[in-house]
């Protein structure tokens, strides 16, 4: 972020190693010159937007390579600047000369994200729209990459305008009476702001609560496998992964170190963990595996309880269910193709979210087991209307602009003075402008860009 943005900036935008094409962009006031004097075929006149074909030579002069080139003349452009795009082969030593050349002639590389940043710098997208840029770069299923392409249309600052602008008229009717001391707020005023405040809290209320389905899009599902060792849990896992990835054996306590597995899950992206046995009476070594068990299930979404169906109910089971019982639950009653013994107590059954029979073995009915992880894992809102918010800093500056709205109302309920009002809904105001980027702190611009790829 000390990077001084004047400078034109060069870096691959496509990845590392051998590919048919690779992609280099140049941005800033400096961009034409450099690449004029990468090719002798430029004489000066470069069309916009409209691709042509050069001959690129090396800081010897020598030819390089054949590339496409395409000039974006600022402000109509990604980052508002100057922007050259050079499609060449993708060969590393090719792409590595290109890239020298335009150091020799000034250009410096750029940093992670640094074509975003200036984007952002120079109002050609706000905060959000930049960092959905990165989301939808990241992004591993297709449910995702459609929220993040519709969080880069800003959908979130769309939907915070009329909330900011009905902040702004409450605060500028509140500062004209503190102006003019004969415009005294009445009671019936203070209380219709009062009605007009608490509508605009309720709709940040919503768009925070969705955070809840947001957060699983953004980061995805974790679901854990909770159960008595032997109950089939590493069958389960390998049949839902569709390959055998953990270890199966008819000795209870097979598993020791959980493991974890990103699938995407019919556009979820899912992380299964599969855990060890929960057992009271085991050996050192198995302990310390239960202990891990039991650390994946306080960081679960979702928890498989699995139960083995040929079995009674056991004070194992009991045990397992005690420790597992404030998460969402599905009860997994495994080994359907065995004779049935298991009765699940009443209390179990309240209080999953719903049991459903499986058999890993003769792989029956795990089709409606991904459909109903998939059902009560991801929040209703998620699937439906889209949650607006998808990323932890939108959720923490809600929160923000909430608690100060909560103040601006209380203030405004207990007859303080207009003054007292008006500073709670600013500072709420200046939490929500911090969303979109209009009052951000370099420290926090720094630390998001950091997180995008280089040549973004
Ligand atoms: N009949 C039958 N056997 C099964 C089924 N699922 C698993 N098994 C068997 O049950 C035994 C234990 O299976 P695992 O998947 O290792 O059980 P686990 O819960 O992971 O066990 P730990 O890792 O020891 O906690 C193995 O012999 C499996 O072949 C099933 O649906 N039906
Ligand atoms: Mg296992």
């Amino acid at each position: 972020m000390n990077a001084d943005i004047h400078e034109t900036i060069v870096a691959p935008s496509t990845p590392p190693g051998r590919s048919a094409l690779a992609v280099i962009r140049l941005s800033g006031s400096e961009a034409r010159r450099i690449l004029g004097s990468l090719s002798a075929d430029i004489d000066g006149v470069l069309e916009a937007r409209s691709p042509r074909l050069v001959t690129l030579l090396d800081v010897d002069e020598e030819p390089l390579d054949n590339a496409l080139i395409t000039y974006f003349p600022g402000p109509r452009s990604y980052t508002g600047e100057d922007v050259i795009e050079i499609s060449c082969h993708g060969s590393p030593v090719v792409t590595q000369r290109i890239i020298e050349g335009c150091l020799a002639q000034g250009a410096r590389l750029a940093e992670p994200g640094e074509f975003t940043l200036r984007a952002f710098l120079n109002g050609k997208m706000d905060l959000t729209q930049a960092e959905a840029v990165r989301d939808l770069i990241e992004s591993q299923t297709a449910f995702q990459a459609q929220v993040a392409r519709e969080q880069m249309e800003g959908m979130l600052s769309k939907v915070l305008q009329p909330a900011r602008r009905e902040l702004i008229e409450i605060a500028s009717h509140l500062e004209t009476a503190l102006e003019f001391v004969e415009d005294d707020v009445t009671p019936e005023t203070r209380a219709q702001l009062s009605t007009r405040l608490t509508k605009v809290r309720d709709q940040l209320c919503d768009l925070e609560a969705s955070y809840e389905a947001g957060r699983i899009i953004h980061d995805g599902l974790t679901v854990v496998f909770a159960g008595k060792p032997n109950s089939g849990k590493s069958s389960i896992f390998n049949e839902l992964l569709e390959h055998e990835r953990a270890i199966v054996t008819d000795v209870p306590g097979t598993t020791r170190d959980p493991l974890r597995e990103a699938m995407d899950l019919r556009g979820v992206p899912v992380l299964f963990v599969d855990t060890a046995g929960i057992r009271e009476s085991a050996e050192s070594v198995e302990r310390v595996g239960i202990a891990r068990s039991l650390e994946h299930v306080s960081e679960a979404d979702l928890v498989l309880f699995v139960l083995d169906e040929s079995q009674e109910y056991s004070d194992e089971d009991e045990f397992i269910w005690r420790k597992v019982q404030s998460k969402p639950c599905l009860a997994v009653r495994n080994k359907i193709d065995l004779p049935s013994r298991l009765q699940l107590p009443e209390q179990v059954q309240m209080g999953c979210l719903e049991s459903i029979s499986v058999s890993a073995l003769l792989g029956e009915n795990l089709d409606q087991l991904v459909e109903r992880i998939v059902k009560h894992g991801l929040p209703a809102a998620a699937k439906e209307e889209r949650a607006s918010v998808t990323n932890a800093r939108h959720k923490w500056c809600l929160e923000q602009a909430r608690c100060w709205l909560e103040r601006a109302e209380k203030a405004l309920a207990g007859g303080l003075s207009e003054e007292f009002v008006v500073h709670d809904l600013r500072k709420g105001l200046e939490s929500l402008a911090q969303i979109t980027g209009e009052t951000t702190t370099d420290d926090i611009l720094a630390g998001i860009f950091a997180s995008f790829c280089i040549g973004k």
